[in-house]
């Protein structure tokens, strides 16, 4: 582990377009890394902007239908970026939320104030990639991008589609030394005095933003970069102890529900490992942390950035698709709609109950959350199908879905990928089987299910 480099890796920062730097300020066009502090893509454009002797801005384009995202989603989002904005005015820096489509409104906003260079953080779905692909030819100066989300970036920790966690492990572990440094300053020092800039009105923001109401804020967890960090000092006192014995168990408490906070980049996955790895916790509990946050997260990020299909059942790997749809046909003990599944309505009250979870809280266990759509695979009227529900239902509950792990922890659970093929059965084909007794053998089924049913606080 280095310390402090001098300035940040070139290999972190890609340029989008061959277009030159402009003698103009500079703007971080923030998307997914929604945080001041330890943030390479910000600390990228303080640096350019120091290198132009130029100020630099910062904008969000607020899409008011990303992905389908209800109230739940926006709510935690828009709370965190208003910590952003404060965080951002403390340093000189402003922050402007447009609206309308991304591309167009920060290519327009870049041309009205005659940007010499426009910085974007990484991102590898197809959604903000349009995004990205659409403003690198609309922009009148450069357009560079960090992957500000990966300790490795993830155009360099591999140059195809992976295998495997044990095939991608090995190049990960390769780069860790070297991108797993401290996070220099940003340091912006061209900047000029912000005077009677109005504050964000972010009630108003909100009210504007038409998406469905009726999946409403979780009260439970408080967004923003303090609350996350907050969250990680918690899970490293009272969780990391066990995590590599009882992270698999739902009532034990000891995982770090950092999930929410990463996906919207309101917490670096690199400053976790740093933070983690300073901890003095016992080697097997940082190994297994470090395998989950490092490697499982940094294969999803490659899943996603090489296969286009990541969201669908034509992305998984040919072997699982031809064993699945071998088995369409099979007789399904039972078979439910998307809107059973949606309501929890199934046979099953172990099944029901981690539904109940994802909709009163917006998380899941991450155990139960392999046996959720292993169940949807089992129950629905065809594989395909079957991945649709489980990505609808994921996007449009989970404080955390819309994110690279939930594509990839699906297909996974339902199709296969990372994963080796199984001995075969009914209607799975080699996919591998889980079933509600392999859950009571693991932890007390009961007690999780009297947990969510009693709507207390999830143990996650
Ligand atoms: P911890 O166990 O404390 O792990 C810390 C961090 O490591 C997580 O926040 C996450 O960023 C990463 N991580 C942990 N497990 C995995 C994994 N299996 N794959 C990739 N990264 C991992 N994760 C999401 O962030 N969003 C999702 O929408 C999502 N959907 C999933 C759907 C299914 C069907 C499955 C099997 C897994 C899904 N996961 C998803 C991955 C994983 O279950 C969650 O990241 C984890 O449970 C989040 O809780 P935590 O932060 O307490 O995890
Ligand atoms: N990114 C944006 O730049 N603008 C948005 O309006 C926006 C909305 C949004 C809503 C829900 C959600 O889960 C993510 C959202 N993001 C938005 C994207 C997010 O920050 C990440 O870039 C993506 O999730 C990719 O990981």
């Amino acid at each position: 582990m280095k310390n402090t480099p001098p300035s940040p890796d070139s290999r972190r920062i890609r340029n989008l377009n061959a277009k030159p730097d402009r003698d103009g300020p500079v703007i971080y066009w923030m998307s997914r890394d929604q945080r001041v502090s330890h943030n390479w893509a910000l600390i990228c454009a303080c640096w350019k902007a120091n290198e132009l002797c130029k100020p630099v801005e910062v904008i969000f384009t607020l899409s008011s239908s990303f992905l389908g995202a209800p109230r739940r989603h926006y709510d935690f989002m828009l709370r965190g970026l208003a910590g952003v904005e404060a965080a951002l005015s403390s340093m000189g820096i402003p922050l402007t939320i447009l609206q309308g489509d991304p591309a167009h409104a920060a290519s327009e906003h870049a041309a009205k104030i005659e940007a010499g260079s426009v910085i974007t953080d990484f991102s590898p779905l197809k959604l903000t990639r349009a995004w990205k692909e659409t403003a690198s030819g609309l922009l009148p100066c450069s357009l560079y991008e960090v992957d500000a989300h990966n300790i490795v970036p993830c155009w360099l920790a591999s140059p195809k589609q992976e295998f495997a966690a044990r095939t991608i492990r090995p190049k990960l572990n390769a780069l860790l030394d070297t991108f797993l440094t401290e996070f220099p300053d940003p340091n912006p020092r061209f900047q000029t005095p912000v005077v009677d800039r109005p504050a964000i009105d972010w009630d108003r923001l909100a009210a504007g933003i038409e998406t469905d109401e009726s999946i409403m804020p979780v009260d439970w967890l408080e967004p923003g970069e303090q609350a996350a960090g907050k969250q990680l000092q918690s899970f490293i006192e009272h969780g990391l102890h066990g995590y590599a014995k009882s992270r698999n168990d739902p009532n034990s408490g000891c995982v770090s529900r950092l999930s929410p906070y990463l996906h919207y980049g309101q917490i670096s996955a690199q400053q976790v490992a740093l933070s983690i790895l300073r901890s003095g916790a016992d080697p097997q509990n940082l190994d297994a942390f470090v395998e989950e946050l490092f490697v499982r997260r940094e294969l999803a990020e490659n899943y996603c950035f090489r296969n286009e299909r990541y969201d669908g059942f034509d992305g998984l790997p040919d072997w699982s698709k031809a064993s699945l749809l071998e088995h369409a046909g099979d007789s399904r003990d039972y078979v439910y709609t998307p809107e059973t599944f949606e309501r929890a309505g199934t046979h099953d009250p172990l099944w029901n109950a981690a539904q109940s979870q994802l909709i009163g809280t917006g998380i899941m266990h991450g155990y139960m959350r392999m046996y959720w759509a292993k169940k949807i695979l089992e129950w629905s009227s065809s594989p395909v199908a079957a991945f649709e529900i489980a990505v609808a239902l994921n996007d449009r509950y989970a404080l955390d879905g819309r994110d690279p792990n939930g594509y990839t922890g699906i297909a996974w659970s339902i199709g296969g990928l990372h994963d080796r093929p199984w001995f075969e059965r009914p209607v799975y084909g080699r996919i591998r089987y889980m079933n509600a007794s392999g859950c009571a053998r693991k932890f007390d089924v009961q007690r999780y299910i009297d947990a969510v049913v009693g709507r207390s606080r999830p143990s996650a």
